[in-house]
């Protein structure tokens, strides 16, 4: 029998099933970054008995946007369109998490408060673009933190967690993947400091670290999660060792005690798959974490049931197979087809590919 279709937990979480609502962008908020009704909606759907749904990345401030639409956490009038968030989803036995998001480096000054430049740990740049409100925008060349400057987002960090909490959610993930700004202080092909949060990896640690535990003086740590893409290259991202990096990273999170960690594999290249393989990340991961993992990177049915039988991951992530069947965890269940995706409606507009996938007659 599937290990998908089991209880497991997650710190204080209780899963009905392993089968997780990935953290999507999809920029279709409100002036203002407000969460709406038509997000309501879309969470709604894809709610399960259960079920745990991953918030697309949120920004805790101003400064850690890089896509226009993107829904905040950064201002208390942003609440409420959380709640009607929450209490919907609970409201079919379901469980959300919001994800709070920095972008660092991955944006432009058309997207940042003032016009200003965005800022990272150090003033590299890196490739690809970002979405300001008239369109994409190349990123452009950061400016580094000042040491002054790094207690104040750590402390957004914490501030985004207690809204969240005030919003209903039962926890939160911190955005540690991708090449967003904790990622960009953790990997040494974009940390280049001289204090004491750059240079070995106990310092290049300290910001992923120290905002994991402003979230945890919001929700106790078993609400705690992080998600990290070890060795993932969108973003410009590099490390020379990455295996000791992460392998540090998940021990101190590990001493925490969070809930979860949530493990991007590396053969996704930003949204394209660019080798199928043996889960490798998780495998490493672990023998050094003790709580839930969490694996995400194009798994389909028959890799899921793979790495949880392994034991390598307790649970598995779906993004794109979510945004296209609301009731996925159902089709995976009875094995019915599955509905394609829209690219083309994967960022920003309205309800066409985002709340109008069919439910299947069959599911339940
Ligand atoms: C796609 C487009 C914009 C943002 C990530 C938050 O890669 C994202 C993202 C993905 O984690």
């Amino acid at each position: 029998m599937s290990k998908l279709f089991t209880p497991v937990a997650a710190g204080a979480l209780s899963l009905g099933h392993r089968v997780v609502m990935a953290p999507l962008t999809r920029m279709r908020s409100d002036p203002g970054d407000r969460p709406n009704a038509l997000m309501r909606d879309y969470y709604t759907q894809r709610a399960s008995r259960g079920g745990l749904i991953i918030s697309e990345a949120t920004p805790i401030s101003r400064q850690g946007y890089g896509y226009a639409g993107a829904p905040g956490i950064y201002d208390d009038a942003q609440i409420e369109g959380w709640r009607a968030i929450t209490d919907a989803v609970h409201g079919r036995g379901g469980q959300i998490v919001m994800q709070l998001w920095h972008v660092g480096r991955q944006s432009h000054p058309d997207i940042q408060p003032n016009g200003e430049a965005p800022v990272a740990p150090s003033a590299i740049a890196a490739e690809g673009y970002g979405y300001a409100a008239h369109g994409p925008v190349p990123f452009t060349m950061p400016r580094a933190l000042e040491r002054a400057e790094i207690p104040g987002i750590i402390a957004e960090f914490g501030a985004g967690a207690a809204r969240a909490k005030a919003a209903g959610f039962d926890g939160v993930e911190i955005h540690g993947a991708n090449g967003y700004l904790p990622d960009q202080f953790l990997q040494d092909g974009t940390n280049k400091r001289t204090d004491d949060y750059g240079g070995p990896i106990e310092n290049r640690a300290r910001f992923l670290l120290e905002v994991t535990q402003a979230a945890i003086a919001a929700f106790d740590a078993d609400r705690v999660g992080v998600r990290l893409s070890p060795s993932g290259t969108y973003g410009s991202m590099s490390d020379s060792d990455p295996r000791a990096t992460f392998g540090y990273v998940a021990s101190k999170l590990d001493e925490l005690g969070i809930a979860y960690i949530h493990v991007v594999e590396p053969r996704i290249k930003g949204t394209e798959l660019i080798a199928e393989g043996e889960p490798i990340a998780v495998h490493h991961l672990r023998a050094l974490f003790h709580g839930t993992i969490i694996a995400a990177g194009g798994f389909d049915r028959a890799g899921a049931d793979a790495v949880l039988e392994t034991g390598d991951a307790d649970a598995v992530a779906f993004g794109r197979a979510f945004i296209a069947n609301p009731d996925l965890p159902e089709r995976l269940r009875l094995g019915l087809p599955l509905t394609p995706y829209d690219r083309a409606t994967f960022y920003g507009g309205d309800a066409r590919g985002y709340t109008d996938y069919p439910f299947h007659p069959n599911a339940a």
